[in-house]
């Protein structure tokens, strides 16, 4: 079972569509892990883009990041990382297949509704950069013995 972070950003926020995004999850059977509304600072958002900070887009991107409150979310569940980002679609809203997150609500290439980890370790980063470990919850969850196979379960990774 993997990790994942996720960033219901202030676009989702504003437009009222955050119960929708983490309906989806629900729906798909991620594990809800850790979940907080948070007020996301430059300093921390300029680290977590630092991959783009040469981008004519970066200083626009950490000031819509930062306008508002957004949500993080930690989802957990089988590759959680590549089911997560599958679920997100493409970056450019536009281009983004419906059906996906970004392909159904958003019109954009910033305004994309959500963020998530690229791969597994990228999401562990990305997960101690927004969480502190008192903020993430181990739990018994009755309908996982639905969700997955005893195999999926208890013997694989
Ligand atoms: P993704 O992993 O799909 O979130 O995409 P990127 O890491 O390429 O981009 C991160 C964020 O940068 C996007 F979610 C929004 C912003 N961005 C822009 O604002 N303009 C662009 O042209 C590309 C990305």
């Amino acid at each position: 079972m993997q990790r994942t972070l996720v960033i219901i950003k202030p676009d989702a926020v504003n437009r009222s569509l955050v119960g929708e995004v983490i309906k989806k999850f629900e729906n798909k059977g991620l594990k809800i892990l850790g979940m907080k509304m948070v007020m996301l600072q430059p300093y921390t958002l300029k680290e977590h883009y630092a991959h783009h900070k040469d981008k004519k887009f970066f200083k626009e991107l950490i000031s819509y990041m930062s306008s508002i409150p957004s949500i993080a979310v930690v989802l957990y569940g089988k590759e959680a990382v590549d089911v997560v980002r599958k679920m997100v679609g493409s970056t450019q809203g536009r281009e983004a297949n419906p059906g996906t997150i970004r392909g159904d609500y958003s019109i954009s290439n910033q305004n994309n509704i959500v963020h998530a980890s690229e791969d597994i370790e990228i999401a562990e980063e990305e997960i101690s950069r927004f969480f502190k470990e008192d903020e993430i919850f181990e739990y018994a969850k009755m309908n996982f013995d639905w969700i997955y196979s005893k195999d999926e379960q208890y013997l694989e990774k």
